[in-house]
Formats: C-alpha cells, sequence, structure tokens
C-alpha cells in the first residue's frame, strides 16, 4: 500500500493553496531624483514608514491574498486590482479595509488608487501583484513617469490637462540611471543558459518601448493581448496599466543596455544618461 500513499500526499501537496496576508499603508513623502529635485508623492508601503516603491506582492498560482490597506493620509482613497478586484469602498483618512482574492492563473496584475483617476494612480498609487510557480531569477520593474511641476497642484486637488502631459523623469521602482542597476530586484544578472524572468508593470501615464541589446526575449504573459504570448523579439511596447513577462535565456556572457527607444526616457529634466536606462549582466 505504501506506494498509493505516497502518490496521495504528492498529488494534494500539488493542489494545496496558501493564503498569503499582507498589510499596505498609503503614505505621502517626497521623490527625490538623482539630480537633487524634490517632489511630493504618495506610495502603497510595506509598513508605516513612506518610502519610494510600491511593494511587489509576490504569490504562487491558487495563492489567497488576504489584504488590509490602511490610509494614512489625510484625504480619501481607494483601492483597485486592474481587471480582478473593482468597486471596493472609499477608504477614508485614518481608515482601513480588508480585500480578498484567489489567484487562479499566472501573470503581473496591477494595483492602484482608482481615485481620481488617473491622478492618484499617477502621483505614485500603483503596484504589482506578481503571481506564478517560478522561485529562482526573477526580477522586476514597475515603470513610472512623472512630470514634477505637476505633483503638488495635483496633490492639492487639482486636475492637469493631460493632453499637454511631458514628463521630465522616468523611474523604474523608483529609481533613474544609473541607480537602477543598485537595485537587484531591477538589474538583471546571471550566467549563459539560465532562464531569467522580468515581470514589467506600467502604472505611470507614458507608453513605453523595452529595446534589449544583446539578447532576444520571449513574452510569456501580456496583459493587453494573449495572442502576444511566444514572440520572441528584442523590442517591447508596453502601454499604461498594462503588464508583461518576459523570458531571457542568455547565449553569451557580457553586459548590454536595456533601455526606453523612446529616447526622452533616458533623460532626467533633460540631462543624459539618466532615466529609464539599465544594463543586463552575464557571466561565463
Ligand atoms: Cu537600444
Amino acid at each position: 500500500m505504501k506506494p498509493f500513499i505516497f502518490i496521495f500526499l504528492f498529488l494534494s501537496s500539488q493542489i494545496q493553496a496558501s493564503t498569503v496576508e499582507e498589510k499596505i499603508y498609503i503614505l505621502g513623502g517626497d521623490l527625490t531624483t538623482n539630480n537633487g529635485e524634490n517632489f511630493p508623492y504618495l506610495t502603497f508601503n510595506d509598513s508605516n514608514l513612506f518610502t519610494i516603491n510600491n511593494p511587489i506582492i509576490e504569490l504562487s498560482v491558487n495563492d489567497v491574498l488576504d489584504l488590509w490597506i490602511i490610509n494614512f493620509d489625510s484625504v480619501p482613497h481607494s483601492f483597485e486590482i486592474k481587471g480582478i478586484l473593482n468597486n471596493i469602498p472609499i477608504i477614508s483618512a485614518g481608515d482601513s479595509i480588508q480585500v480578498s482574492h484567489q489567484f487562479t492563473s499566472s501573470g503581473v496584475f496591477i494595483y492602484f488608487d482608482p481615485v481620481n483617476y488617473p491622478q492618484n494612480s499617477y502621483t505614485g498609487l500603483g503596484g504589482m501583484i506578481n503571481v506564478s510557480d517560478v522561485t529562482q531569477n526573477k526580477f522586476f520593474w514597475n515603470l513610472k513617469t512623472h512630470q514634477s511641476n505637476w505633483n503638488t497642484s495635483i496633490l492639492a486637488g487639482n486636475t492637469p490637462n493631460w493632453n499637454t502631459y511631458n514628463p521630465n523623469y522616468y523611474t523604474i521602482n523608483g529609481n533613474s540611471f544609473p541607480e537602477i542597476n543598485d537595485d537587484p530586484s531591477a538589474r538583471i544578472t546571471g550566467v549563459i543558459g539560465d532562464t531569467l524572468l522580468l515581470y514589467i508593470s506600467n502604472t505611470g501615464q507614458s507608453t513605453h518601448s523595452l529595446h534589449f541589446h544583446g539578447y532576444h526575449a520571449e513574452i510569456k504573459y501580456s496583459s493587453k493581448d494573449f495572442n502576444h504570448v511566444g514572440r520572441i523579439k528584442d523590442t517591447f511596447p508596453i502601454y499604461s496599466m498594462e503588464s508583461l513577462i518576459l523570458q531571457i535565456v542568455p547565449d553569451k556572457s557580457g553586459e548590454y543596455p536595456i533601455h526606453d527607444h523612446n529616447l526622452v526616457a533616458t533623460t532626467g529634466n533633460g540631462l543624459y544618461p539618466n532615466g529609464m536606462l539599465t544594463t543586463i549582466l552575464i557571466a561565463p
């Protein structure tokens, strides 16, 4: 009988879902650029201390996410997971709400504040939930753009004319070049033959076209169009509030640039090189 018991235990472990409990805190602070400019900013945070990053929530397929959202800001906010959870009530200043959802397929899912859309989301309140069954060689990019002279006015409750949006800063996980390469969650590193997975969300208000030098990548997931899965190429458009999973299997060693092909996005308030520019570093 022993083999049958073993098989039963093996199968039951494959379908077991776990419940992941997380808390995120809405907090205001400043984004400081590497040019030394400061502008007000809002993010979701792991604790009641402000950081420029929105937490990356990592789940396995079939996990149930139990999420508390705590509003430490002085004005009302809300919460939405694009395409999955909406119609969540307003969270008053000082209040909190709990949401729960089981994620039954892999992908990158954007969470954000839908209040006054896109203003609150633009000023920083947007992050990513990654659902996969892979534990190794994962890298994460949350893309955002900023028009630094807009934030004070937007956070005072004003609505800008989005037709005149002209961002002057471009960040990946809150950083611009060269600091992106100091973020081990963003900077792609590996050795020849590795399977490297890059989870990308665009929670800003611009479209980007990411160009990979040195290696081609394969689309493993696209929130915009399922038919794009399987395409192997070196440039990947990503629209606002869309997400991608790319896979790279390096065939050679070296260090190669990856950047937004819209070259204004590789500047910071007119200075080059800056913005959405990083390198992939592959060892023999
Ligand atoms: Cu290029």
